[in-house]
């Protein structure tokens, strides 16, 4: 009765913090947190360890992003990006079908609520009207799995003409109470500029892009969205500087997120904010092992030993 009783409660506890409670992903490094480039011409990935579904992606000619401390927003950090010519691109994503069952958040019937705050720096050379734009993963859902995958593309430019972003400030959009207009990016078959708002992809009828003699993808309210994606780049001509942050997506089926990217403290191993004891034995049940690349080796010397636990000692009690 007793462990039922436990049950119960944790249940309601866990309910409770996805209805109510912003959900922080924290760097992958310390602060000042990450700078994820690579200088290749092919996409360079780097999957999070914690939380799991997380990655940078599509990174390619000396495109940045990374969790970090250049634009502090609701705590210490934000997602910043910078794309230094008009080949560089990169994003930040969460794929809810690597680890979610069922793999997908919701129907796209059922979406009610994407919103975000991007910022553009002043510095930025790249045409104006351009900012980060926000990217949900949509596919239909046949026979137990996703097909039909691609984008929904939000663009401030296609709703609202080719105007310039203010620049140096951060600015909060909503595209689905607000029936912004998007656009379709269907994996690997080019893009579909046909924006239409989303009351038009969330009915029961749907939308299939045309281009001449290329056809999208068909979705409609019963295609499922099982994922997001932020990201600069590719051909924005000129150099683009610029963070986005508190991403919040809601669905009527009561799935509903509020993520916060925040620099992680040294020391706070679990990502959970906090240096504290928690962290401490994380480091003690894996101590004399070693690791490339993993939360517990702080210092990064792939061996999980005093170095690292002297990290956490010394920033015990941050964040508490
Ligand atoms: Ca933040
Ligand atoms: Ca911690
Ligand atoms: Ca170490």
């Amino acid at each position: 009765m007793r462990s039922v009783l436990t049950i119960l409660i944790c249940f309601s506890v866990s309910t409770a913090f996805y209805a109510q409670t912003q959900t922080r992903i924290f760097s992958i490094q310390p602060e000042p947190g990450d700078l994820f480039t690579h200088a290749g011409s092919n996409y360079l990935f780097k999957l999070f360890f914690q939380p799991l579904g997380w990655y940078y992606g599509h990174v390619q000619y000396h495109g940045i992003v990374g969790i970090n401390a250049r634009y502090p927003r609701s705590g210490n950090g934000s997602v910043y990006f910078e794309t230094p010519t008009g080949l560089g691109k990169s994003d930040i994503e969460y794929r809810h079908d690597i680890v979610g069952s069922p793999p997908y958040w919701g129907r796209l019937g059922d979406l009610e609520w994407l919103s975000y705050e991007y910022y553009r720096d002043a510095q930025s050379t790249a045409p104006s009207h351009l900012h980060v734009p926000i990217r949900i993963y949509v596919g239909n859902w046949v026979n137990g799995r996703i097909v039909d995958p691609g984008y929904l593309i939000y663009e401030h430019s296609v709703n609202f003409g080719v105007v310039p972003i203010p620049t140096d400030m951060w600015i909060q959009e909503e595209v689905v109470a607000s029936n912004r207009r998007v656009w379709q990016n269907p994996i690997n078959q080019g893009n579909f500029f046909d924006a239409q708002p989303f009351s038009v992809w969330k009915s029961p009828e749907g939308y299939q892009p045309r281009e001449g003699s290329r056809i999208g993808v068909h979705w409609n309210a019963d295609s499922v969205v099982y994922g997001i994606s932020l990201g600069a780049g590719t051909g924005w001509s000129g150099r683009f500087v610029g963070a986005i942050d508190n991403v919040v997506i809601r669905f009527r089926n009561g799935v509903e997120y509020h993520f916060n990217f925040e620099a992680r403290l040294a020391g706070d191993v679990n990502a959970d904010g906090a240096v504290d004891d928690a962290d401490l034995l994380e480091i003690l049940l894996r101590f004399g092992s070693s690791c490339a690349g993993c939360a517990w080796d702080i210092n990064g010397d792939r061996a999980i030993d005093d170095g690292d636990l002297l990290i956490v000692l010394m920033n015990f009690g941050r964040g508490l």
